[in-house]
């Protein structure tokens, strides 16, 4: 088994140093339509399953490097100097660690820029698109030349969600099998849906009461629903790609709502239990249940959180918006 810091040395082979100027990347943030829920190892930050999420194109983060002349690390997260104790910084710094550690035990202090251009109280985390993005700048500052493959796996160690927002579109997570998690990948689908419109409601803009990591440990340890979740997985992951294969919206919309509401059951039976929803939470899945009733075909996912992400196609935009007011249309 490899620890973090062998896994991107694996993966960075010998590299002599090569600074760049400073350099800035892009990632876009995701929704999960077949959730990811569960570590296989907690060292290398592996999944037990594979997920498949989509971009939300224009809403992610934009991370710039520069080299930093008095010789100390600085991070910035939406221009505020965060400090160095921050547990945003902490985990920033010690990823760029694994990077530098890899380069010959580069030292150097470097300079972190982050902006997070996901609007405040979106319901949208910003982990996915934030190691993104810094394992993108990272990989240009230091002249790395990754493949988007090397990217995703390395992205993975800041955050699991991370690994699918190297790619836009369609993205497909491989669980892998190998206990070095080189096969723990992600990658681009070859098919686009233009017409496949998602809308997030906020309901609360608060930090989540439990973090992802802490909530997986203890809906692995002790959900006794869990055991079903590697299956349903499975089968929605065959649902999902053949939905989007075939524009079938139905299938994509049904799939990845009784997907998002299965994680939640498992999560919720954990012992002591987790619950993401709050009142509203519920609410709106009633209505949107109700309306699909009534005819209007939308359906809704929702991660770790109780902010409610609602899927539909542009044709009903006008109708979906009358209902839900509140709805911000993701722009891709
Ligand atoms: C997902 N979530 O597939 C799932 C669905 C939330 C619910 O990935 O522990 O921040 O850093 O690997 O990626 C959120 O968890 O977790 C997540 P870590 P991450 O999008």
């Amino acid at each position: 088994m490899l620890t973090k810091s062998e896994f991107v040395k694996q993966i960075l082979g010998p590299q002599s140093l090569m600074i760049s100027e400073a350099i800035t990347a892009f990632a876009p943030a995701n929704i999960a339509l077949v959730k990811y829920w569960g570590k296989r190892d907690s060292e290398l930050n592996l999944p037990v399953t594979d997920s498949l999420s989509i971009d939300l194109g224009d809403l992610g983060t934009e991370t710039s490097i520069e080299y930093s002349p008095d010789g100390r690390d600085y991070v910035i997260l939406n221009g505020n100097v965060l400090d160095l104790n921050d547990p945003f910084a902490v985990k920033v710094i010690n990823f760029i660690d694994l990077f530098r550690d890899a380069i010959s035990n580069y030292r150097t202090g470097l300079v972190i820029i982050t902006n997070n251009n996901i609007p405040t109280g979106a319901g949208v985390a910003s982990s996915a698109s934030g190691f993104a993005a810094l394992t993108k700048t990272l990989d240009k500052y230091f002249d790395l030349r990754l493949t988007d493959r090397e990217l995703s796996l390395l992205a993975n160690l800041g955050s699991g969600s991370a690994s699918r927002s190297i790619f836009k579109g369609f993205v497909y997570r491989h669980a892998g099998t190998d206990p070095d998690g080189m096969d723990s990948y992600s990658e681009p689908l070859p098919y686009t849906w233009p017409e496949l419109k998602i809308g997030l409601i906020t309901v609360s803009a608060k930090a989540k009461r439990v973090s992802s990591r802490e909530g997986m440990e203890r809906t692995v340890a002790t959900s006794p629903l869990y055991k079903q979740w590697p299956q349903q997985v499975k089968e929605d992951m065959e649902k999902m790609l053949s939905a989007i294969k075939e524009k079938d919206f139905e299938l994509l919309g049904s799939t990845a709502e009784n997907n998002a509401l299965a994680m939640h059951r498992c999560i919720q039976s954990s012992v002591p239990p987790i619950n993401y929803f709050e009142p509203e939470t519920v609410a709106i899945i009633n209505k949107v249940q109700e309306q699909r009733k009534n005819g209007l075909p939308l359906y809704l996912t929702i991660d770790a959180g109780p902010n409610v992400k609602l899927l539909y196609l542009e044709q009903d935009e006008e109708k979906v918006k009358s209902q839900f007011p509140d709805m911000r249309v993701v722009n891709r």
